[in-house]
């Protein structure tokens, strides 16, 4: 497909993307069931657009998005009981997990570095694994498909440079024992990175009952890093990942120095990034306050507890019941019913691993969609 000689005129190019934007799912139909993302707040888009320029990859020239991105990371800090820490926008789960393993291999700075993992972490250490040089070393899930801390215990070597639990599991929304895992840090003197790309904007809105048990931040000693990324629950535009490192001392195994720009060093993988995004984290931040994430996460769960007991009526098993916003449940051919819902137009996963139908709750989700989307299982699975 060749650039064309002369370009289509303004009406032309609209009509053109109108027609692609046609053939993409939108949140607000309710079908998308197996996303972690969700539709933009309305003060998200707002920000967004007034900011298309900035880029904080050169942070002189944008000031005004410097302060913003501070600001918000210093929100998203005081939530994660981090009082010295330093954080950043990036692009992702992905990304901010990146940073912390390379700030924990850097700061071990040693041959054959290994990272203990549980078996349940997101497929973006697979390919954090590779990129760095670290070998990979999985330890078991319990009953409840959290770590076991005794296996991640027994996983530690000579060679580990960190150890990574997850506060709201991918597959099914699971929070691992981070207070245990952090003792073992602590005792072991290993960095604990802490993934909660998902739960990072979440547990800490949950009733106090729901949160006991799931502390996952700095309020632990042996959490020396934390992803969570506010264009998950955060209701952000994309791309828009977090990660905070402990302190200034974390952060800095992953600083280089960009001497000709306007600012003199960088922490961030990625040189040119946007600035809209930090923008409209911000501006959500701001929009809604606690008591704004409280009722969107009250919201989820309450969502979520009405489709497990409504599965468990229907007599399907849930692999376990949901600590977060994911259901996962099982039929007498799991796959199968997966591509018969997926026909009947309902976004759902399934989860090889469990053998399970996958479905996540996020903001964009209501009652009636779930309600729509039980009468058309039972109809599919007679
Ligand atoms: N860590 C956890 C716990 C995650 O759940 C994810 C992504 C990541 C890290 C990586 O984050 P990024 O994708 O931002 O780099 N979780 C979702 C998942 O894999 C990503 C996603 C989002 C997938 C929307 C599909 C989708 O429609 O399920």
């Amino acid at each position: 497909m060749p650039l064309r000689t002369k370009g289509l005129t303004k009406k032309a190019v609209v009509a053109e993307l109108k027609k692609a934007l046609e053939q993409d799912s939108k949140y607000s139909d309710g079908k998308i069931l197996c996303s972690m993302c969700t539709g933009p707040h309305p003060i998200a888009k707002i920000a967004n657009r007034l900011f298309l320029e900035s880029n904080l990859g050169d942070p002189g020239l944008f000031l005004g998005s410097l302060r913003l991105e501070r600001e918000a990371m210093k929100r998203l800090a005081s939530l994660l009981n981090g009082e010295n820490s330093v954080g950043f926008l990036v692009s992702g789960g992905t990304e901010a997990n990146l940073m912390a393993l390379l700030a924990a291999r850097n700061a071990k700075n040693i041959s054959d570095p290994e990272v203990v993992l549980p078996k349940s972490a997101h497929f973006s250490f697979t390919k954090i694994c590779g990129l760095l040089g670290l070998k990979p070393v999985y330890a078991n899930l319990d009953n409840s498909c959290r770590v076991d801390s005794a296996s991640i215990q027994k996983c530690l070597t000579s060679k580990t440079v960190a150890m990574v639990g997850t506060a709201g599991t991918a597959e099914l929304g699971a929070v691992d024992p981070i207070d245990k895992l952090s003792d073992i840090a602590v005792r072991n003197e290993i960095y604990l990175h802490v993934d909660a790309a998902l739960g990072g904007l979440m547990i800490p809105f949950l009733e106090p009952s729901d949160r006991s048990g799931l502390t996952f931040d700095f309020k632990l000693e042996g959490v020396k890093s934390v992803t969570v990324d506010p264009h998950k629950m955060g209701m952000t535009t994309l791309p828009a990942g977090g990660i905070l490192f402990r302190n200034n001392r974390y952060a800095d195994c992953i600083r280089t120095e960009t001497p000709y720009l306007t600012e003199k060093h960088q922490h961030t993988i990625v040189g040119t990034r946007t600035g809209a995004a930090a923008a409209a984290t911000w501006a959500v931040f701001e929009s809604l306050g606690r008591e704004g994430f409280q009722k969107i996460t009250r919201q989820c769960i309450k969502l979520t507890r009405l489709l497990a007991t409504k599965l468990e009526a229907f007599g399907y098993g849930l692999v376990v019941q949901p600590t977060l916003n994911i259901v996962a449940f099982r039929s007498s051919n799991s796959s199968l019913l997966q591509k018969k819902l997926l026909q009947c137009g309902w976004f759902v996963s399934y989860v090889p691993r469990l053998d399970c139908v996958r479905v996540v709750i996020m903001p964009h989700t209501k009652k009636n969609h779930i309600h729509a989307f039980l009468r058309d299982l039972r109809d599919i699975d007679r």
